[in-house]
């Protein structure tokens, strides 16, 4: 079994260096892969499916090239739970639910849920995902929906600010619970931005994925081996 795992790449800008190595990174890998898992927070702000912008455009096309060579999973994070199932059709990519399992040995999610010591974030990740507020949002026209993403976005770069690093961290006791509930020796997540590979006591491992900022960061699998590695942005994927 041969996977690739990504989150954090925050794309907002189809000529990006980071849209160009994650389209590169997709077509050199997707024919030699089995599995390439976006593990959330693939884009700045997801605000609909029926987004018609030249990243919306280009995402799918990326993706939808990528899925016609291997199966492309995708997990929500807390920056575009609005893909829905429009946009998996437009892709062929498969939509996860967080946390997932795709064997019994490992264990996937975006990362959020185990920042419990953020109680703020968890109060309005709860009313972000709840059925009302997204329909509500999603009946509004596509300005408004920027509008609204652009202030929320604002909002949290205020209010991290403002918080200790530890607070926006993964929780120790909130990993061991979830690990312990699911039984794997293997758990992969993002969102925290500190990239690592820890080993939890002899048994166990956590593999935190890195954003796409100074450098590009994927955990390769191959059956029991995972690698965490990172690339230079600044140069064509694979060079
Ligand atoms: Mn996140």
């Amino acid at each position: 079994m041969h996977r690739l795992f990504i989150s954090d790449l925050h794309l907002d800008d189809p000529s990006s260096p980071q849209f160009l190595r994650f389209s590169e990174c997709l077509a050199a890998e997707s024919p030699s892969v089995d599995e390439i898992y976006i593990l959330g927070d693939l884009v700045e702000m997801w605000i609909g499916d029926d987004d018609d912008s030249p990243l919306a455009i280009a995402l799918i096309n990326a993706l939808a090239d990528a899925s016609a060579h291997c199966s492309v999973f995708l997990m929500h994070g807390n920056r575009d739970f609005l893909f829905k199932e429009r946009f998996a059709e437009h892709t062929g990519v498969h939509l996860i639910d967080d946390p997932h399992l795709p064997d019994p040995r490992l264990l996937l999610c975006h990362g959020d849920l185990l920042c419990t010591d953020d109680t703020e974030y968890q109060i309005m990740r709860k009313q972000l995902r709840g059925e009302q507020w997204q329909q509500q949002f999603l009946a509004q026209s596509l300005a408004q929906r920027r509008a609204f993403g652009e202030d929320l976005r604002r909002r949290s770069q205020q209010e991290n600010a403002n918080k200790t690093e530890s607070i926006m961290d993964a929780n120790t006791d909130a990993i061991i619970q979830l690990m312990s509930e699911y039984s794997v020796p293997t758990l992969i997540h993002g969102h925290t931005h500190r990239p690592g590979l820890d080993t939890i006591g002899n048994r166990q491992q956590r593999v935190v994925l890195g954003p796409w900022e100074r450098c590009g960061w994927l955990c390769r699998q191959q059956n029991e081996d995972f690698e965490l590695q990172c690339f230079s942005l600044a140069h064509r994927y694979g060079t």
